[in-house]
């Protein structure tokens, strides 16, 4: 069976792992659009297109039997086209509103999202549909998604900024909602930053568990070799620390589209 994971950068990465680790026998096509970067402040429209023309044509090129947008910013916005054209199984990342909220003891919860997710009216639909008792402060950010793909190039996380940005939260919520699936790649730095304990909650076992329940579903097609890939990666294909993260997490050939 193959699944294909598709992000604006590699932030699905941290979903990614969490499958793999449920489903090491599966392959997996991981694509990111680094031409597109950051989905976070991209038009909508554009951001519909993009998805859809990459998405499509992976799924036909590869032979993908299911497709997991690891993006909440695109999530959010394009999985209703995105199901109607694609025959297979999609399955999305969104904001762990819900788990958040009925974790929060204080009900206040902080959302740390790109600036698009938290504006989206599919945010503010989870919010009244799950956490209609709490407090929901959310904050919008580029510069978090910035660190994380820093991150994996080896870059260390500027403690310092990220404090100030987690600032307006101190001493007013109990619980953080990653509803950017670059955020888990910086966790242990977000709880450092805060300084207070906080429970951090993201989508990524959620999203292991459904896919490991749709592909149940799912005859098997056929076997070859995994392949992994990248879109429009000329940039990426040069930065030797990121490769070395993919190794690591059993991602080796790269390529563009
Ligand atoms: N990783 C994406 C998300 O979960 O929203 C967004 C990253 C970006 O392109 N800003």
């Amino acid at each position: 069976k193959r699944v294909l994971i598709f992000d604006s950068g590699v932030g699905g990465l941290s979903v990614y792992q969490e499958i793999y680790a449920q489903l090491p026998n599966v392959q997996y096509v991981y694509a990111f659009d680094d031409a597109g970067f950051p989905y976070g402040e991209l038009p909508e429209t554009e951001l519909i297109t993009r998805t859809m023309h990459i998405v499509s044509l992976l799924v036909e090129r590869h032979n993908i039997d299911l497709v997991v947008i690891a993006c909440n910013t695109a999530s959010t916005i394009v999985l209703p086209t995105l199901r109607s054209r694609l025959t297979i199984p999609v399955v999305g990342v969104v904001p762990a509103i819900k788990p958040a909220a009925l974790l929060s003891e204080r009900k206040a919860i902080g959302l740390l999202a790109t600036p698009a997710t938290v504006k989206r009216e599919y945010t503010d639909q989870l919010v009244s549909q799950f956490a209609s008792d709490c407090d929901v402060h959310r904050i919008g950010s580029t510069r978090l998604v910035e660190m994380a793909e820093a991150k994996l190039r080896g870059i260390a996380v500027p403690m310092k900024e990220l404090s100030e940005i987690l600032s307006p939260w101190q001493d007013k919520i109990d619980s953080i909602v990653l509803g950017c699936t670059h955020f888990p790649l910086i966790k242990g730095e977000i709880a450092d930053a805060f300084g207070v304990p906080v429970n951090i909650i993201d989508s990524g076992l959620a999203i292991a568990n459904r896919v490991k329940a749709l592909l149940g579903e799912i005859e098997v097609r056929r076997v070859d070799n995994v392949v992994n890939l990248t879109y429009n990666s000329a940039a990426v294909n040069h930065h030797a620390a990121l490769n070395q993260s993919l190794k690591e997490m059993k991602l080796e050939a790269i390529q563009s589209l």
